[in-house]
C-alpha cells in the first residue's frame, strides 16, 4: 500500500478529538512512517470541525465519538451531510461493537477502536485516501484498485480480509463475506466475444456493488469472480444483501446488447479460529454448491 501513496501529495487528515491527550498521541502514530507524509488539522468540537470542512479540503476525518457539543454517533450524520465525499474513521474509545455498527449504519465508513491505533490506524487512513484521491484523479489507478471495473482487486479484498480477521480475533466484531461467480460465462465469451464479455464483467460489477453500506468493501476477485466483505453485518443482514446482489445482476441489462445475465453467490460468516483461507474456502464451497443447484442463487 505504501508504494502506491510515495509519489503522492501529502494526506491531509482532519482529527476530531477533543482529548488533547488522545489528540497527540494519534497524531504522532500517524506522523510515525517515513515514507509517508501526513498533515493534521485538530478540531475539538463538531461545530469546528464542520467550519473546517468549508474552508479547506481533506482526505480522510477520524472523529472521536465523545465530543463535547455531539456525544454519539449523530456527528457521523451531521459530517455526512456537510461533507458527503470525505471518508469518516470512527474511533470508538470503548471496545464494544454496538458503537461502530450504529457508526456504520449513520454513513462511517470505517470505525477503529483506540487500542488498535498503533497497529492499523496509518494503513486504514491510507486506505481511505487513496480511495479518495484515485476518485479524484483516475490517471493515478492504484495498487489497490481493479482497473477495468473500478472496484477493489484481490489485494484489496486480501487486505480487508486480513484486517476483518484481526478484528475478529482481538475484538469479536462479527463479519460475512460472500464471494459471486458469473453463470456460463465461457459461453458468453463464445458467443459473444471478449470485449462484451468485459462489458458485462463491468456491468455485473455495477449491479453489485452500487447499494447497500459504505463500509461494505466489494472487489474483483478473479476474472468473472467477485467478492464482498461485509464487517459488523451478522448473517441475516448479509443474507439479504447478498441476495439483493443476486437480483440486481439478473434484472441489470448488460452491454448495448441488453444481454441478461445471472450470477451465483456463496456466503459466510466468521467463526471462531477461522483464518482467511478457511472462511474464503467455506464461501467457495457455498458458491460451488449454488452452481451445482442451477444456478442464478445464493446458498448460505
Ligand atoms: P459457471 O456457471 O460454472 O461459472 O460457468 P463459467 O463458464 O462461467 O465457468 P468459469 O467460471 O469456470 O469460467 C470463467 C471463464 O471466464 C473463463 C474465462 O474464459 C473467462 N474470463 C475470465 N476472466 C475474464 C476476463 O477478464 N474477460 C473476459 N472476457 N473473460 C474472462
Ligand atoms: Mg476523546
Ligand atoms: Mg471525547
Ligand atoms: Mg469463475
Ligand atoms: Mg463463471
Amino acid at each position: 500500500m505504501t508504494e502506491a501513496t510515495t509519489s503522492q501529495s501529502p494526506i491531509r487528515v482532519l482529527l476530531i478529538e477533543d482529548r488533547a491527550q488522545d489528540a497527540e498521541f494519534i497524531e504522532m502514530m500517524l506522523k510515525r512512517s517515513p515514507e509517508i507524509t501526513v498533515t493534521v488539522q485538530q478540531a475539538t468540537t463538531l461545530s469546528k470541525a464542520v467550519d473546517a470542512c468549508h474552508v479547506m479540503s481533506f482526505d480522510v476525518m477520524l472523529l472521536d465519538l465523545g465530543l463535547p457539543d455531539s456525544p454519539g454517533v449523530e456527528a457521523v450524520t451531521t459530517l455526512r451531510t456537510h461533507a458527503p465525499e470525505i471518508p469518516i474513521v470512527v474511533l470508538t474509545g470503548d471496545d464494544r461493537d454496538q458503537t461502530a455498527i450504529q457508526a456504520i449504519n449513520a454513513g462511517a465508513q470505517d470505525y477503529l477502536p483506540k487500542q488498535h491505533v498503533v497497529g492499523s490506524l496509518l494503513a486504514r487512513i491510507l486506505k481511505h485516501s487513496i480511495a479518495r484521491q484515485l476518485r479524484l484523479n483516475r490517471a493515478n489507478l492504484d495498487a489497490l484498485i481493479d482497473s477495468l471495473t473500478g472496484i477493489g482487486n484481490r489485494r484489496s479484498f486480501d487486505s480487508e480480509l486480513d484486517r476483518r480477521i484481526s478484528d475478529f480475533t482481538r475484538h469479536r466484531f462479527p463479519f460475512c463475506i460472500a464471494l459471486f461467480d458469473i453463470d456460463n460465462f465461457k459461453g458468453i465469451n463464445d458467443q459473444w466475444g471478449h470485449s462484451i464479455g468485459d462489458a458485462i464483467i463491468k456491468s455485473v460489477a455495477e449491479a453489485i456493488s452500487s447499494r447497500g453500506r459504505k463500509s461494505d468493501h466489494f472487489s474483483r476477485y478473479g476474472g468473472e469472480e467477485f467478492s464482498v466483505v461485509m464487517p459488523m453485518t451478522p448473517i441475516d443482514g448479509a443474507t439479504l444483501a447478498a441476495r439483493r446482489c443476486v437480483a440486481r445482476t439478473k434484472l441489470a441489462k448488460a452491454t448495448e446488447h441488453h444481454l441478461s445475465v445471472t450470477i451465483s453467490a456463496g456466503l459466510t460468516q466468521v467463526a471462531k479460529s477461522d483464518t482467511a483461507e478457511s472462511i474464503v474456502e467455506r464461501a467457495d464451497a457455498a458458491l460451488y454448491e449454488a452452481k451445482r443447484r442451477g444456478r442464478d442463487r445464493l446458498i448460505v
